[in-house]
């Protein structure tokens, strides 16, 4: 029985730019809570994109002698290319040059014009292109953009512009009554403020057209006017799940997953998604998200990171080198989530070689090899033997994990997550060295208790894979096959598989080579 809905989206990345160390951060994060909610029984849709209109996209595309549309189908692949080596499973990849997308966005502002929301005006000020970001000139920081820094050039259009100033008050009264309902739509808490206090200071009315070039949708009521690239992009979080077509299915597919849960995004996008986002779907009447969660920033020591090889760490070389489960780890572990947090070569393969050749790949190989030694490689029976205090205390930390995992997860708490599961790996470590299952094998009389050991830990290695699988889904996919175990990926129910005692004596275990083979610092 399915849980109900669960919605996540990253942002849709801009063509300009490869799949970097940044963007895949927020996609893995996003895929692994869309994981763990598929694990958990909910009907989970998925989404992420590629942003493709625009003036910078235009540029490029001039730059390269080429046409937008070829340009934009050009870079497309890399990222889809990325995203399976990730393992990202996404449901649905938008392009926001698809008919679909360009249909539902032409529909929306249709129906904010018809509705009075929407007036014809000239714009004289500024545009950051990089950014594709408007400012005023008192926004300036020495002539720059505010934002990145980079020069800004001058625009002086006729514009149709949207009435966001009328929407300061309401949005103020949304994230309030969120907060007060304990489900804030701005998260984490720290970032509310900045928002709060920036539309408490007033809201101008936003551009949403552009004239001087034709790369974007066009507004259906307005001849030459093609949308801002913004107010564009926003809408994929709708258009990608029906809105705007007139078919069935369509409308049968936004009843089901509209609202999001969850829009994942770095914190340098929280103004467009927090303030104009919102404001656009309380114009057009259509249910706000439940959550923005708002990353932080990778800062990586450039050089270090690329000492090996003289050039750029991407992720590509990052997963030839560690493998695709332990880039995913490294980053969801190593960074608070919502933080800012550094990346280092260094750090990588501490975390590689400590918590996933040492203690998880290194339970794991020692736990089948005793089931190969000792039991012929099969499953001993449940324990008949008297339960033992560190019995108990094993058992008791499998027993709390679906509890505070979830706990973890609720919050985006990647690193409290992975500890829980830790906790439970760390455990089953500490058991293996104080039972001695190596002492034990030597006697007859003791033969009981070895039985027990040996299932013990085979219970506690079956259970942390199920909760590492969210970060790690092939490793989790290789443990449960070693134990002759159904397709991990196939689970619905982690909290039920999750109750101890589930692993079926006589399973044939499979040795197999390490799951994480130790890794030498380059020189
Ligand atoms: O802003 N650390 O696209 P974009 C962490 N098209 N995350 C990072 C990062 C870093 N150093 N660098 C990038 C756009 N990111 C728009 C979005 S959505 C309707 C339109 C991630 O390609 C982070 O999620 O510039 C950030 O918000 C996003 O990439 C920006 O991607």
């Amino acid at each position: 029985m399915s849980k109900g809905s669960f919605y996540l989206t990253t942002p849709i990345y801009y063509v300009n730019s490869v799949p970097h160390l940044g963007t895949a951060y927020t996609t893995i994060a996003a895929d692994a809570l869309a994981r763990y909610r598929r694990m958990a029984g909910y009907d989970v849709f998925f989404l992420t994109g590629l942003d493709e209109h625009g003036q910078k996209v235009a540029q490029a595309a001039e730059e390269n002698g080429t046409t937008p549309q070829e340009w934009v189908d050009s870079v497309a692949p890399k990222f889809l290319e990325a995203w399976e080596m990730l393992d990202i499973s996404n449901d649905d990849f938008i392009r926001t040059t698809e008919e679909r997308h360009k249909r539902g966005v032409q529909a929306f502002w249709t129906k904010l014009h018809d509705a009075g929301y929407l007036y014809k005006g000239g714009y004289d000020g500024w545009y950051c292109v990089p950014d594709e970001t408007y400012w005023s000139e008192d926004q300036l920081v020495d002539g720059k953009c505010p934002e990145c820094g980079r020069d800004v050039e001058f625009l002086s259009e006729e514009n149709w512009f949207f009435k966001l100033s009328e929407f300061a008050q309401p949005l103020l009264d949304f994230y309030a009554a969120r907060e007060a309902e304990g489900r804030p739509f701005i998260q984490p808490h720290t970032r509310r403020n900045e928002v709060v206090s920036f539309v408490e200071g007033g809201l101008r009315d936003l551009s949403i057209s552009r004239t001087s070039f034709t790369w974007g949708v066009a507004l259906p009521f307005a001849e030459n006017h093609v949308t801002y690239v913004w107010i564009d992009a926003l809408l994929n979080y709708i258009t990608a799940v029906g809105y705007g077509a007139e078919d069935p299915e369509s409308a049968a597919l936004f009843e089901r997953h509209w609202p999001a849960n969850v829009h994942f995004v770095g914190k340098d996008i929280i103004r467009f998604h927090c303030v104009i986002w919102p404001a656009m779907l309380m114009a057009a009447g259509v249910e706000l998200p439940e959550t923005v969660f708002a990353h932080g920033f990778l800062l990586t020591k450039g050089e270090k990171m690329s000492k090996s090889k003289g050039n750029a760490v991407t992720p590509a070389s990052l997963v030839e080198r560690f493998g695709v489960d332990a880039y995913r780890y490294y980053f969801m572990r190593d960074v608070q989530f919502g933080h800012d947090g550094s990346v280092s070569m260094e750090s990588m393969v501490q975390r590689y070689n400590g918590d996933l050749a040492n203690d998880w790949g290194n339970l794991c190989s020692r736990l089948f090899n005793m089931v190969g030694k000792y039991f012929e490689g099969v499953v001993p029976e449940p324990p008949d033997a008297e339960v033992t205090d560190a019995d108990s205390t094993l058992r008791s930390i499998a027993d709390a994990l679906p509890e505070k995992y979830e706990d973890a997860m609720s919050r985006l708490e990647y690193v409290a997550a992975l500890e829980a599961a830790w906790d439970l790996i760390k455990e089953a470590n500490r058991y293996i060295e104080n039972e001695a299952p190596w002492n034990l094998a030597k006697t007859e009389e003791t033969l009981p208790r070895l039985r027990t050991v040996i299932y013990n830990v085979l219970e506690a290695v079956r259970i942390a894979a199920l909760f590492t699988a969210p970060v790690m889904p092939e490793t989790s996919a290789e443990v449960w096959r070693r134990l002759a175990l159904g397709d991990i990926r196939d689970v619905t129910d982690i909290c039920a598989q999750a109750a101890w005692g589930g692993l079926p004596s006589g399973n044939a275990v499979t040795k197999g080579d390490p799951l994480f083979p130790r890794i030498y610092e380059e020189e």
